[in-house]
């Protein structure tokens, strides 16, 4: 039972990342249909058709079975509930819906058993996602007690053009020519920007509350997670130190095995021989990359990771695909 898909948002970094994985993963698609709210007209390849992106405004909803929203929050806040009201399952990467309590906020390997017989599906912010899966594991065998993450995110998070000027600061540093910042207000080659996005309580940015909120989402828990979102100039993958207290004790080996077997994560995790994860390593796989695994020298069940994932596969694409998947299980 192919699935009548539509992509919305189909020519963004994520909406192309999409249309990848479903070619890789040869998930059944009997049509697709690629929407955007403008560059329609425009073509788009898929399995080596070309397709034409169509406006969003004239979608036929009611011939489509599965639309994966990868566009702006107002595009989600608009065109989803339409769609859902045809009966279409919408996957939302955006992040408008994920904090609504009727709106389940999915990571496949860590709670899928929230689906149910939603229409509307939130998938959460990158960031989250890479996070929620290397503590899954510590959060059923040890249970949680408090995080504290610090990123380190790609400029890819902040999209196409941001990966642009990413290469240009960095061909004008090198070529000591002055650097004119644009996407961010500080020059982000050979930088760091100790935020990402824009601020909110207490001082925390919205990418910060998203890591604390969503996480409390999907675990059920009032977890404390104390967060900092930082830009690094890297282009593709995030990066995270992720300090978590436990709330029973553990032996570090035990958790790397745990890890080793644990759905969605590779653990690289040798540093003396330089194996760690990488965001260049990481890049362009689906997995989480685990590593650093150490126990803190002061708190007895303090643990450290260091958590890296690709921010436009498994952080967003691959995740919504995973959704699909695991609905087409239920549905055949
Ligand atoms: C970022 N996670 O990295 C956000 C949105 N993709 O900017």
């Amino acid at each position: 039972n192919a699935l009548r898909i539509a992509v919305v948002g189909a020519t963004g970094l994520v909406g192309q990342k999409i249309l990848e994985i479903l070619e890789e993963r040869n998930t059944p698609v009997r049509s697709l249909v690629a929407l955007a709210t403008e560059g329609h007209g425009r073509f788009i390849e898929f399995r080596g058709q070309q397709v034409p992106v169509q406006s969003v405004d004239a979608a036929h909803w009611d011939e489509i079975d599965v639309a994966f929203f990868a566009a702006t929050n107002d595009v989600s806040r608009h065109y989803a509930p339409l769609a859902t009201a045809h009966g279409v399952t919408v996957i939302d990467k955006s992040s408008y819906f994920r904090m609504d309590p009727t709106v389940p906020l999915v990571v496949p390997e860590v709670n899928a058993e929230v689906i149910g017989d939603a229409r509307l599906i939130a998938s959460p912010n990158c960031s989250t996602i890479q996070m929620v899966v290397a503590l899954e594991p510590l959060r059923q065998r040890y249970g949680l007690r408090r995080v504290i993450v610090s990123t380190y995110q790609a400029v890819s998070g902040t999209g196409r053009e941001a990966m642009e000027t990413l290469r240009h600061e960095a061909a004008q540093t090198l070529a000591q020519e002055p650097v004119t910042p644009s996407t961010y207000p500080t020059p982000i080659a050979f930088n760091v920007l100790p935020y990402c996005d824009k601020f909110g309580d207490l001082d925390y940015t919205g990418e910060e509350w998203k890591l604390t909120r969503e996480t409390q989402k999907i675990f059920r828990l009032e977890l404390p997670v104390s967060a900092t979102a930082v830009r690094v100039p890297v282009a593709v993958s995030h990066a995270e130190a992720v300090y978590v207290e436990l709330e029973r004790p553990f032996e570090v080996d035990e958790v790397r095995t745990l890890l080793r077997e644990a759905p969605g994560i590779r653990v690289v995790d040798d540093p003396e021989h330089g194996i760690v994860p990488t965001p260049l390593e990481a890049a362009g796989q689906d997995l989480v990359f685990v590593g650093r695994i150490r126990r803190d020298p002061f708190i007895a069940q303090g643990l450290h990771l260091f958590v890296v994932a690709d921010n436009l596969r498994k952080g967003a694409a691959t995740n919504a695909v995973q959704i699909v998947e695991t609905l087409e299980e239920r549905w055949s």
